[in-house]
């Protein structure tokens, strides 16, 4: 099996869109592995966000991410779980995003969209590990 990060975003969290997002993924026949409701730290943030430091927006996002709980959860699939999770999260900016994806069904922000998942297998080993050092990855 094939595991992979997903954090629905404190915006999801808010407006009461978890089990929208995560029942998605199990439908889809991705399960869940792990999932903890979460407040991120700075710490934490730079680390899953490093690839984005000093980018114009970074500030605006580790507020974002930071400013209440957030879903932090593995999934996993039978192969490339993020590819399918990317797939169904949709464009980054949900006006970009198509119908039928959960940025573009319930999302109108860059920043705040809704969903985070890892953009490729080593991301995904990266990123698991961070959420959830304990968690065997094989
Ligand atoms: P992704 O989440 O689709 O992989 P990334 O480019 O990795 O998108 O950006 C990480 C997060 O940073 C986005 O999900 C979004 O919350 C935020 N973000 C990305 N680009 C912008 C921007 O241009 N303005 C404001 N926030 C942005
Ligand atoms: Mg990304």
């Amino acid at each position: 099996m094939d595991r992979t990060l997903v954090i629905c975003k404190p915006d999801a969290v808010e407006r009461g869109l978890v089990g929208e997002i995560i029942g998605r993924f199990e439908r889809k026949g991705l399960r869940i592995v792990a999932a903890e409701l979460r407040t991120l730290d700075r710490g934490v943030l730079d680390r899953h966000y490093a690839e984005h430091a000093g980018k114009g927006f970074y500030g605006e996002l580790v507020a974002f991410m930071g400013r209440g709980p957030a879903l932090v959860a593995v999934v996993e699939g039978p192969e490339d779980a993020w590819s399918v999770v990317r797939h169904m999260m949709g464009a980054t900016d949900p006006m970009n995003a198509a119908a039928g994806t959960i940025r573009g069904d319930f999302g109108t922000m860059v920043t705040e969209n809704l969903v985070h998942g890892s953009d490729s297998a080593e991301s995904a080993r990266r990123e698991v590990a961070i959420f959830f050092p304990d968690l065997h990855q094989e």
